[in-house]
């Protein structure tokens, strides 16, 4: 069918960790979690010492204390980790064109063909690993094989500090022993389905008739989770998933009843999913709100822009809009905020001509992008 592939997905250790310990090099070594550190806060990410007594991502920082109180705790730095995310990305750059950067210290690599030009596909990560040791100060591991979906399982397998090459004939072999939540897009309900046919293994879920899966999984993932199963995934490294969103929310420590507050925190919110967007180099059609009031009830609101966009305005207006809306449904304090932005696409190729807004609000942004870079996100403000 079509020409065999080499994909890479490189991934920064301990990502934030391994920021904070270049900034203070007595850090190396010891437990370090990065989070919340409020009585609501959570995990950003733990060192290698500290996931050892069972501490790790997204969990609630209370556990973590309990399981790891010897650990060094700390805040974490937004603009720092984003500027070591630009420094590694920039050496991605230098190998090849077709860099997709998923998160802030994680992206996949089309290298295909890149043999005659920088030798062989284990030889390369190693270059990309030598130069952001040396020019970053973190270890990034790399996963290689044939399509993204086999480069991000290798990649797992790398970690921490290492390379793992999936050959293309060893494709099968390598996926067929994994327990099936090892595949990304089966989460624990998938899972748990999964084990009532007796499927563990991906091997299993490939060889199991499309049947019983269909039933268990719903129609639509059935087949297609099959074929991954067996490592079979085309999706180019430029194409992003179409159900993609990017969003940011806060969990205040103390509940904000003033509508106020809550505009100024949905407005810095908006200028964090707007960089992150300009980033991606993708627009948006679909802008939400997140609200949790104290009781915990969680509404969520959606519009869709007129155009989409790219714009800190756009973004931060629509979500006012919705702020005020869910307002007169339902006043009184909140306990969380969140802004997103779905419906992500390329930017239209020709905007309109009779409305520049969107055009202007997008390059103002992005200048915003590069002072904030400078001078800190909290140093720069759009009038309002
Ligand atoms: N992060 C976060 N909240 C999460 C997960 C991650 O804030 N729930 C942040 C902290 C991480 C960074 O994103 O340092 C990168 O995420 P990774 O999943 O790549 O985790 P790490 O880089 O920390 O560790 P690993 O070595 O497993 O990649
Ligand atoms: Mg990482």
């Amino acid at each position: 069918m079509s020409e065999q592939r080499t994909v890479f997905h490189a991934d920064l250790d301990a990502f934030y960790v391994a920021v904070e310990r270049v900034l203070d090099p007595s850090l190396i070594g010891k437990p370090v979690i990065v989070g919340g550190l409020g009585n609501r806060g959570v995990v950003a990410t733990a060192s290698y010492e500290a996931r050892k007594f069972g501490v790790h991502s997204a969990q609630p920082m209370a556990i973590a204390r309990r399981r790891c109180p010897q650990a060094v705790y700390l805040r974490g730095n937004r603009e720092k980790y984003s500027e070591f995310s630009k420094r590694f990305f920039k050496i991605l750059d230098d190998f090849t064109p077709v860099v997709a950067g998923v998160s802030i210290d994680e992206a996949y690599l089309d290298m295909t063909g890149s043999d005659r030009l920088f030798g062989p596909p284990k030889v390369v990560a190693e270059e990309i690993r030598r130069r952001t040791w040396e020019e970053v100060g973190i270890t990034v591991s790399i996963g290689i094989g044939p399509s993204k979906l086999v480069a991000k399982m290798a990649s797992e397998e790398a970690k921490p500090d290492g390379v793992f090459e999936v050959l293309p004939e060893e494709v099968e072999a390598f996926m067929a022993p994994k327990p099936v939540r090892a595949l990304p897009g089966i989460g624990p309900k998938s899972a748990e389905a999964l084990a009532t046919l007796n499927i563990e293994t991906l091997g299993q879920l490939a060889a199991h008739p499309v049947g019983p899966i269909r039933r268990a999984l719903g129609p639509n993932s059935a087949g297609w989770l099959q074929l991954r199963a067996r490592g079979v995934d085309n999706a180019p490294v430029r194409e992003r998933a179409k159900s993609k969103s990017i969003s940011a929310e806060t969990t205040f420590s103390e509940n904000v009843d003033s509508v106020d507050e809550m505009s100024n925190v949905l407005r810095r919110l908006s200028e964090r999913v707007g960089s992150r967007l300009r980033r991606s180099g993708m627009h948006a059609r679909n802008v939400g709100l997140k609200l949790r009031y104290p009781d915990f009830t969680t509404v969520t609101r959606q519009t869709t822009l007129h155009q989409a966009s790219d714009g800190d305005d756009a973004i931060a207006g629509s979500v006012q809009m919705l702020l005020k809306k869910a307002m007169r449904e339902r006043a009184g304090s909140v306990r969380l905020l969140g802004v997103s932005v779905s419906g992500l696409g390329e930017p239209a190729a020709q905007l309109s001509l009779l409305d520049d807004t969107p055009q202007k609000d997008s390059a103002i942004s992005n200048a915003m992008d590069k002072a904030r870079e400078r001078f800190g996100e909290s140093a720069v403000k759009r009038g309002g």
